[in-house]
Formats: C-alpha cells, structure tokens, sequence
C-alpha cells in the first residue's frame, strides 16, 4: 500500500513502504548534500529510529543521479551543521538496515553515503567513484576510511588517489557494492532491507581492513603519483588511505583535518575555478533558444593524421563518416589508418568488436567530391594553405546540399577568408582540434564574421557528442591557444636571450606542474615548421620589434630536434641532456646584441611566462576574441598542458601578486 509523502525537508522525503521507509533525496539538478539535504537526512534517521513499525530504511535519489556529492558552492562558506560526517556516522550506527539504491551518479560525499549505509544495490550504469583530488581535496566524509574496509588498500588507493569513477559491473567486482540490479531498483532495495531486518547491520566502519600485498600497493601509489605531478591531494589521500588500519575514530579526524585543509588551500581554489570553468564554458551568448541542425553523417575531407583522428572520434560518438582524399590511393590510406586506430582501441579493450564493426560498417572514404553529398557537416583537414583550402570550399559548395555545414580546421589561417570565397558563408565556421584529435578533449570553435547561430549552435552541439570540451573563440590569427601560446614562446625566447637557459626554464616549467618544459616539446615536436614559418614571415617582420634568433641558429645547425637525435638538448641514447654546444649558441646570440646575461630564479622566470600569457589573454578578451576569462584558462589547461591544479594563466595572473 502506498502510503503519502513525508517532507523531512524541502530536499528530502520519505515514503514508507510496508515496514520500509523509502527516503528520496530531490535536490536538482544532481542532488548535491547541501544543509538541507543534510538535515533531511538526519530528520529521517529519527523518524525511523523512533518508529517501531520502520523496521529499515532505503536511500535514494530522484532523476538519473544518486548524489553528486557535497555542495561544491557551500565550499567557501562556514560550515552548517549537520556536516557530512556526523550525517553518515548517524547512518552507519543505526540499528535498522539502511540500503543504498544507487540509481545514478554516486560520487564524492554521495558514495560516502552509499559507504556508510549496510548494504549496497546499484542500477548497471550508475556511476561510482570519489573524484575528490579532481578539486584538490581528498574525500571528507569517511571515504578514504571505509572504502579500503570494502575494497582493499591497493584498489582504494587506485580509486580515491585517481577520482576515477566504476560502473556497476566493476564495482561489483571490487566489493564496492552488493548486488547490480537491471529491473526496478527499489524493489531490489526494499526486498534487501526486509532481509537484514532484525539482523545486526554489516557497518562498514567496522570491518577490518584486509591485508594488502605490498608490492601492489607500491604499484599502485607509484602510478597514482608519476600522475599527480606535486599535486598534494593524491598524496595526501594515499597516506589516509595507507593508515586506515588504524582505529577508525582515529583515521577520521585525520581525514577531517587533511580535507579542511587542502578545501581552504590554492590548488583546490584553482580545480574549483576550472570545475565552474567547464560548466560556463557551454554557455554561448547569443545562442539561446537557437536549435542545432541535425547531423548523422560528416565528411572528413583529408585523411592524415588529424583527418583520421577526427574520423575516429566521430565514429566513436556514433556518426557515420565519409572520408575524402585527392585520389583513391590517398582515401585507401586514410581508410587503413582509420582502422589501425579502431584497432588499437579494440586491442586496449576500449571498445568490444561489435563496437569495432559497427563503426567499419559506418565508415567509407573516396576521391570523388560529389560523394561527400549526403553529408550534414563537412570538416576539412587538408594542408594548412589558405589557396587549397578555398579551392576545396568552392569544389565542395557545388555538391553539398544548401543546408550543410563547412567546416575548416585551420590552426593559423583566417577562416572568414575561407568562408568569404565560399557562396554560402553564414554555414562557414572553424572546428580547432588538437591532434590526436580522437584523444584531446579541447576543441575551439570558431564563429567566423557571417557563421548563423544556428550553425554554431551545432558545432557545439557535434562537440559534445564528440565529448569535447568545446570553447568558443572569435577570429584572430591562431585563435585563443595559439595566441597564447605565441606570446609564452616569445617571453620563454626574450628569457634565453637575457640570461636564462633552456634546461633551468623547462625545470621551472616541469617544477610548476607543466608535463614537460617548453623546451623540451619544442624538441619532441620538431623545430623545422616553426622555422619555414618564421623564414616565410622575414620579410614582412617589422625591424623594430625584438626578434631571438638563437632557434633560427640551431635550425641552422641542422638541430631540428628529437628525430635528428638534437635540437634544444642532446639526446644520447635518448636521453634529454644539456648540450654545451646550445649554451655556446646562446651566448653568441646574447653577445651579438650586446647583451649581459643574468641569472633568474625559478619563480622568476614562471612569473614572467605567466604574466605574458595573462597580458596576451587580456588583450583576446578585449578584442571579444575569447568571451570570458575562464574559456582562456580551460584551452590552456586542454590544449597546451598548463597545470589544471594552477587554474589557468587568467586565474594564476589573479593569485600571484606581480
Ligand atoms: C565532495 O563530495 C567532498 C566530500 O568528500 C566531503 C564533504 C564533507 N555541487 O556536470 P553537469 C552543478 S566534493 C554543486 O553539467 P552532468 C553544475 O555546476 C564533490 N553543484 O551535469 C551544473 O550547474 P549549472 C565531489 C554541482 O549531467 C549542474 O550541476 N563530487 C555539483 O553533465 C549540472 O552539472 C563531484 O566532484 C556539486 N557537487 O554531470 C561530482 N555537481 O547548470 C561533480 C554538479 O548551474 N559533478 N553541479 O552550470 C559531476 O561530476 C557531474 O556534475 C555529474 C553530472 C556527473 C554528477
């Protein structure tokens, strides 16, 4: 019999289902634990501690998610009472079951609830996971305590020291949950109750935790932390996790303190910047109410690497794709280096191969313009040259239909040039990815002069499907990324020339959390593109602006990087080492100018790149190229491996007083 809702607050209500009391938490949009939440919960725990006729209880969530977790927003204020862990402490020392039906998401304090309940049922798609070091805190609420009680040291610290979240089936293999339910969620929850009523509940708190192997707990740390790059949340959520054994009141107030003190620090600020960052980068003035046009099929025209990896990530996402190259021979290649790459990912278990063959089946390629008809967006790959990339815009004008869309990928050209040669220039716009494009997550979008809303209302729209970061820029040469990235080269250069060497400004790089110093990438790049491009742009360089010209001297010296076994460093046995033969380079440059080397502290030289990347993203945002400061920070965290726990050049330009 069902029996009327019971508010125990605005966010949480009870239902009781025979001796059941079912309690729903309703927090839109993801049932985040804030004080409401909070005091529901424990409003609940008393009614049904002071009701004979409860015999248990069941926690869920309403739509598709569990609980997010804390309220992220609630961070910077002073605590409410009840906090989390007095909430889940009640929880656990209830003396009537409680079960979790993990319907959705349960992440954060939201799989500390699931931890602190007896028993656990989860729907198979419900996301499991403590992400906590995703926002520079490690969990607060008893997750770095129960979950090794559950699931093992080693496992424990996999899954807290990376956030990475476990589907059903695997957490139901780690012992994470008891049982995955395919059919009605509560039914399963509120038969599981009816079975431990009377018992004494299985308090996780309680359990011991099992011996670890320590050769997989070393694996596992060295791992986690080869990650962290000096980030201090993992490490710290490695030691709770490593001294769970000890009496759990104990281990929690370690827990409490580590969390109120890395949440109240500078790297969780940044990841929370970065966190909102993500969310507000989706939202596009001027595009509200304006619908995407549907797309099912695109036509990748140019099949090399990026061409080939946009293919892959489009058919990833479900899309079919036709590949264009400029004769058979060409298209057979792309084909084949498609392939190669779905391969790669069926080996790596990353698809299955009824995956695998759907997307072969999904696949064709050709020579022939008129075959990319039935597509609904076209992105173009082909060679950075503004005249090959018109002169495919205007053949493909021909044989599209009037409702396609055209994109072009170009990194450095003006996409209103391409769009202008085009007869239909409101369905021009820029798709930016990242090479590989079927693995980096940032794409920058392009809104041309004349591109309709609508049809930047689906680019972004395809780069979520694609499950791409999606950022908006407008036209300027080399858009946000690039831009930025021209000007941290410049500094990092006017830095060599006055005194700096390229292995201390890489360590202040590497030191600062960047995977690896500028120096370094340039090297593994390969210096000759730079340098065609810089030999290209001589004659048209203005003679009063300070130009370095140490790079063009190794280029010179046939030093083009890695592949020729030397470039900024030596590489024996390929090893990056200092080269004496770069520093006597430097020096000559240096003293052609007249000028006196000094020496620069690694704070120093950190600043200065910095502050000539906040200065070039300044400028961005006056000139309405990039819309807010945020979108400048999140391409380069994706696109360029700024440290995300910094929060992005604009965000570290606001933290560091210069
Ligand atoms: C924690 O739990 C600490 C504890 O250990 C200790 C405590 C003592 N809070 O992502 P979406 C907002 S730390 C506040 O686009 P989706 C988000 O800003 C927490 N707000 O949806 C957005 O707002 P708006 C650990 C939150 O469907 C809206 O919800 N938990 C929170 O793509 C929709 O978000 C996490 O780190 C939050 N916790 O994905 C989980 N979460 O519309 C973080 C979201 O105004 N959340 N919002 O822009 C997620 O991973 C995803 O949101 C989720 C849904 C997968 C749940």
């Amino acid at each position: 019999m069902e029996a009327a809702a019971i508010p125990f607050s605005d966010t949480v209500r009870g239902e009781i289902h025979g001796e059941v009391l079912v309690v729903t938490i309703e927090n839109p949009p993801v049932n985040a634990l804030s004080a409401d939440v909070r005091a529901g919960l424990v409003t609940a725990l008393d009614r049904a501690a002071g009701d004979a006729s409860i015999l248990g209880l069941v926690i869920t969530g309403a739509g598709k998610t569990f609980i997010a977790g804390a309220d992220i927003r609630e961070f910077g204020q002073p605590p409410v009472e009840p906090i989390l862990p007095t909430v889940i402490e009640r929880i656990e020392a209830s003396g009537k079951p409680v079960v979790a039906a993990i319907n959705g998401a349960a992440l954060g304090g939201g799989l500390e609830v699931a931890l602190g309940c007896h028993y656990r049922v989860a729907s198979p798609a419900a996301q499991m996971g403590l992400p906590e070091v995703k926002l520079g805190i490690v969990p607060g609420a008893g997750g770095t305590q129960r979950l090794p009680r559950l699931i093992g040291i080693p496992a424990a610290i996999d899954l807290i020291g990376s956030g990475r979240s476990v589907k059903g089936q695997e957490a139901l293999s780690l012992g994470l949950i008891d049982e995955i339910v395919d059919a009605c969620l509560e039914d399963a929850a509120l038969a599981a109750d009816r079975r431990l009523a009377g018992q004494d509940p299985r308090r996780t708190g309680h359990l011991a935790v099992p011996a670890a192997d320590n050769t997989a707990v070393e694996k596992v740390k060295a791992r986690i932390l080869a990650k962290a790059r000096g980030q201090q949340a993992p490490a710290e959520a490695i030691r709770l996790v490593e001294a769970a054994a000890r009496p759990l009141a104990e281990g929690l107030a370690d827990e409490r303190a580590t969390f109120l003190r890395l949440r109240d620090g500078s790297e969780a600020a940044a990841l929370r910047h970065v966190f909102f960052a993500e969310r507000q980068a989706s939202k596009v003035e001027d595009l509200e109410g304006v619908s995407p046009r549907p797309v099912e099929t695109i036509g990748i025209a140019g099949l090399g690497l990026m061409g080939s990896g946009i293919a892959v990530a489009a058919l990833n996402a479900g899309y079919r794709v036709i590949g264009l190259d400029r004769d058979d021979e060409a298209a057979a290649k792309g084909r084949e280096r498609i392939l190669d790459l779905l391969q790669k990912n069926l080996s790596a278990g990353r698809i299955d191969q009824t995956t695998f063959d759907a997307q072969e089946n999904r696949l064709s390629v050709t020579a022939a313009d008129g075959d990319l008809a039935p597509c609904d967006l076209i992105i173009e790959a082909v060679f950075d040259d503004l005249d090959v990339k018109i002169d495919l815009f205007r053949r493909l004008d021909k044989v599209i239909r009037p409702d396609a869309i055209l994109a072009t990928n170009t990194s450095y050209l003006n996409p209103d040039e391409i769009a202008a040669a085009t007869a239909y220039p409101e369905r021009v716009l820029g798709l930016h990815f990242f090479s590989p494009a079927h693995v980096m997550r940032l794409l920058e979008v392009v809104r041309c002069a004349r591109t309709a809303p609508d049809v930047l209302a689906t680019g972004l729209a395809v780069a979520k499907k694609l499950r791409k970061l999606a950022i908006v820029t407008g036209v300027t040469e080399g858009f946000i990324g690039n831009s930025i990235f021209s000007a941290y080269r410049r500094e990092a250069e006017f830095l060599l020339e006055d005194g700096a060497l390229p292995h201390e400004i890489d360590a202040a790089l590497e030191d600062y959390g960047f995977p690896m110093g500028l120096f370094a990438v340039y090297d593994m790049a390969g210096l000759e593109i730079a340098w065609a491009r810089r030999k290209r742009q001589a004659a048209t360089r203005d003679p009063s602006e300070r130009y370095v010209e140490i790079a063009d001297r190794l280029c010179e010296a046939g030093r083009l990087g890695q592949k020729t076994g030397r470039g900024w460093y030596a590489y024996p046995e390929g090893k990056r080492q200092v080269d004496p033969v770069v520093t006597d380079i430097i020096a000559q440059c240096r003293a052609n100018k007249g000028i006196t080397p000094r020496n620069f502290r690694a704070d120093e030289i950190v600043e200065r790149l910095l502050a000539a990347m906040a200065e070039e993203g300044q400028k961005l945002l006056d000139e309405s190229v990039a819309a807010r400061e945020s979108d400048i920070d999140l391409v380069m965290i994706n696109g360029y491996g700024f440290p995300a726990h910094k929060g992005g050049p604009m965000f570290a330009a606001t933290q560091t007083p210069r």
